[in-house]
């Protein structure tokens, strides 16, 4: 149990940067700054102001050695003797905000370097209707809710075994014919389309909703996928393994990645082990 003792003041400070990013969302400008990140998009101010929000609040953490942000071309050295390196995105989907769908932020815990089998914890947070935080430790996924201006336990997280939702990423004419086909199959089967193109909650639906599946391949426009695997899909991969579900590439977990560079992507699966099942089936041949 030391870990938990030295993963409280991290989540602490995860959470206090939650409650001032919930503030910082509900402001009136939420314009475009001057400034690129790292994939070339042009950057919100939310986006710069988010980033710093949390990289103030973890460089208080003396855990904290390291700080790579999606929004950072380069990792930040904080704490010299820390033990933990993070990889986060502050504000994923921001571009959802000016229509006032939720967004996240997702949080990589690891130690000596960011591959997937050196990650220890992972977080997110979802700002929606509500402010719900759940953070994946020792095996467990733990839901907590932001009430009364604190974030309070609320259960553990377990998917069922085969889902009902279905939340197919990626730009539907750059698919494979074989991707396409699996999606479809799905639909022929009676699985809800629950896709709002913010991975945190369309993520967390599938989560709370007890399963299915969340699907961004590898497409003609994007070989290598879009979502990032320091900052989105490792942790993500973590939460849904512990969940009792999965995450692939599409043959492999993503769990045994190793990324060349911190801004690396990769097509990923995360859903019930039922469809899991149904996209290494589909994807074994390719
Ligand atoms: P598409 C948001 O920009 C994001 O990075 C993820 O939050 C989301 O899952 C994905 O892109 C949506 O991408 O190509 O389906 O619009």
């Amino acid at each position: 149990m030391q870990d938990m003792k030295e993963m409280k003041p991290l989540l602490e400070a995860i959470m206090k940067s939650a409650k001032r990013i919930k503030v910082a969302i509900d402001v009136k400008d939420i314009g475009y700054s001057q400034q690129e990140n790292s994939s070339g998009e042009t950057q919100l101010q939310l986006d710069i102001q988010c980033d710093m929000i949390i990289e103030e609040e973890l460089s208080h953490v003396p855990s904290v050695h390291t700080l790579a942000s999606e929004e950072k071309e380069d990792a930040m050295a904080v704490h010299a003797d820390g033990k933990y390196l993070i990889g986060f995105d502050p504000l994923d989907g921001s571009s959802l905000v000016d229509v006032n769908l939720s967004v996240g932020s997702i949080f990589g815990i690891y130690t000596n370097d960011f591959e997937a089998k050196s990650m220890l914890a992972s977080c997110y947070v979802v700002y929606g209707p509500r402010v719900e935080l759940v953070f994946a430790f020792e095996g467990q996924v733990r839901l907590y809710l932001l009430q009364g201006g604190e974030f309070e336990y609320v259960k553990e997280i377990k998917l069922n075994e085969k889902g009902k939702l279905n939340a197919p990423g990626g730009t539907q004419q750059n698919w494979e014919p074989y991707h396409k086909a699996m999606v479809d199959g799905l639909f022929q089967e009676g699985y809800r389309l629950r896709y709002s193109g913010g991975m945190v909650p369309d993520l967390h639906q599938i989560l709370l909703k007890g399963g299915g599946l969340f699907s961004y391949p590898a497409t003609s426009d994007k070989p290598e996928g879009k979502l990032r695997q320091v900052f989105e899909v490792f942790p993500f991969a973590m939460i849904f393994e512990y969940a009792g579900g999965g995450a692939i590439d599409g043959k492999n977990r993503v769990l045994e990645q190793s990324p060349r560079h911190v801004h690396d992507t990769s097509p990923c699966f995360f859903g019930s082990n039922y469809e899991i099942n149904r996209v290494k089936e589909v994807y074994a041949n390719v």
